[in-house]
């Protein structure tokens, strides 16, 4: 069942020809998101947490012109350890195949490989979005269009708070994803539980979310299903210390000129040293928390029966 042009492992092709549950991990996390060399301990933990949960983990990346969906302990230690290793988003893929080139892929190419390997659940830890500073710099990630493009269901901790937030809602919901909050009706602030901003709609139960996914397969709908699934509160970074090093960290990037791919990880390690790791810790929680949560969903979709409830809509004031 391997399709051209991917190489899914042995363990990954077992799992989809099986019908049993799988779930994607993006691999810029890995090589440009953490810093070395916690960042292989974090990879192979998340590939353990979704095992421990009865799925099957799928590390998605470029290895030399292959896209690879379920990596071996060693090209989980090369994605980890390789400091030149490319940062892939899905317009970068086809030319890193046709070069033979190597590269670890974002949200949106993760999104859209996963979906074209079959898999239906991916996590990360919080999708990109409009940059704070839009109007001048035009920069919006591209997860936004490839979330609207590609049918897999997303679990994040919202969208990096480095952004703009309220912008990125505006987008998302122009771009007709559907945003779920896991068990909140707040859109979650990636490093805070909260981002202050009101959802639409909230789920309880990795049931509830499958169910919305099997009403989306009905309608022929295949843009991504996005599952805000917040930080515990008890593991997020001081909200003080949260804006304070993001004014910092933002004020460098514009000084020292920093645009385009590299901002993202510029801002994020930026934050680590101006929280003295905090940062760093929350984010953790934060992508552990969703690795989990999407074992559960893929579990959901994969075995239970199919039941008629809907999400609620949230009533105003209840929480
Ligand atoms: N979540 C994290 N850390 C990360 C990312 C997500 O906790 O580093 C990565 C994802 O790969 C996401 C990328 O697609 O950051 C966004 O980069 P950009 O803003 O350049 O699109
Ligand atoms: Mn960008």
């Amino acid at each position: 069942m391997t399709v051209p042009p991917l190489r899914l492992s042995g363990e990954v092709e077992g799992a989809l020809g099986g019908g049993r549950p799988v779930v994607a991990l993006e691999s810029t996390i890995i090589s440009h998101g953490l810093p070395r060399p916690r960042n292989l301990e974090v990879a192979c933990e998340l590939e353990q947490t979704v095992r421990e949960r009865g799925a099957c983990p799928a590390t998605v990346a470029v290895l030399d012109g292959s896209v690879c969906v379920g990596l071996t302990p060693a090209e989980l230690e090369r994605v980890a350890g390789d400091a030149s290793l490319r940062k892939l988003g899905r317009r970068d893929v086809a030319p890193a195949l046709a070069a033979g080139a190597s590269g670890a892929t974002t949200v949106s190419s993760t999104a859209w490989l996963s979906a074209l390997a079959g898999i239906r659940v991916f996590a990360t830890g919080g999708i990109g979005g409009v940059h704070r500073g839009y109007v001048e710099s035009f920069d919006e990630s591209a997860d936004l269009v490839a979330l609207s493009e590609a049918r897999v269901t997303v679990v994040s901790a919202g969208v990096k708070s480095i952004l703009d937030v309220p912008a990125t809602l505006e987008r998302l919901e122009s771009l007709s994803v559907t945003v779920l909050g896991y068990q909140t009706e707040y859109f979650p602030g990636f490093y805070l539980h909260s981002s202050g901003r009101r959802l639409d709609w909230s789920v309880r139960t990795p049931a509830e979310v499958a169910e919305v996914m099997r009403r989306q397969d009905e309608l022929g709908i295949t843009s991504a299903l996005l599952v805000a699934n917040p930080v515990p509160e008890a593991d997020q970074l001081d909200p003080e210390l949260h804006d304070r090093a993001i004014a910092e960290a933002l004020a460098s990037a514009e000084s020292e000129g920093v645009t385009g791919q590299r901002l993202t990880p510029y801002l994020l390690a930026s934050l680590v040293r101006a929280t003295g790791g905090a940062s760093l810790e929350a984010n953790l929680a934060a992508v552990r928390g969703n690795a989990r949560l999407a074992a559960e969903i893929a579990v959901a979709f994969a075995y239970s029966v199919p039941n008629s409830r809907s999400p609620k809509s949230p009533s105003p004031g209840t929480m």
